[in-house]
């Protein structure tokens, strides 16, 4: 059940501090330049702030300040990722419009519980 469908406010889902860098945009190749992010999934978009002022739940809310990045999880797709980069706990994120991260965390539970709730978060929106 998508609440983003039906009019309703998207559900905050997750949000927390994650090393992020940008590797692909449009399919093309880009040079890596890793940053913390304060990351915050919610409905279908995973957004990226670089603003520490934002780093709350309600950052992503109306009249709060605007995301770096917003990323479509419809029809992305999510891999472990650790032969792309030195840093342990690696996975990259790839959405349908040939758009690349890699997210990191150095905590291995916090990497894991990202992972599995942005799989979560595609496969719901593979189904529908
Ligand atoms: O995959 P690469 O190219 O070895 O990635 C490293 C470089 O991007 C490096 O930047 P410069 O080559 O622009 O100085 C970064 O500082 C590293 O963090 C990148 O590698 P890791 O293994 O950290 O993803």
């Amino acid at each position: 059940n998508s609440p983003d469908s039906n009019g309703m406010t998207p559900e905050l889902e997750k949000a927390g501090l994650l090393n992020k860098t940008k590797i692909a945009e449009g399919g093309r190749k880009l040079r890596k330049n890793w940053n913390l992010s304060w990351v915050v999934l919610v409905g279908n978009s995973l957004m990226f702030f670089k603003d520490p002022k934002t780093q709350n739940s309600d950052s992503w809310k109306p009249g709060n300040s605007c995301p770096e990045s917003s990323v479509d999880l419809r029809g992305a797709q999510l891999q472990w990722a650790n032969e792309l980069s030195s840093k342990k706990n690696v996975f990259k994120l790839r959405t349908v419009t040939g758009n690349e991260f890699l997210l990191q965390s150095d905590t291995d539970s916090v990497i894991r519980e990202w992972y599995s709730i942005i799989q979560k978060v595609i496969d719901r929106l593979d189904k529908e």
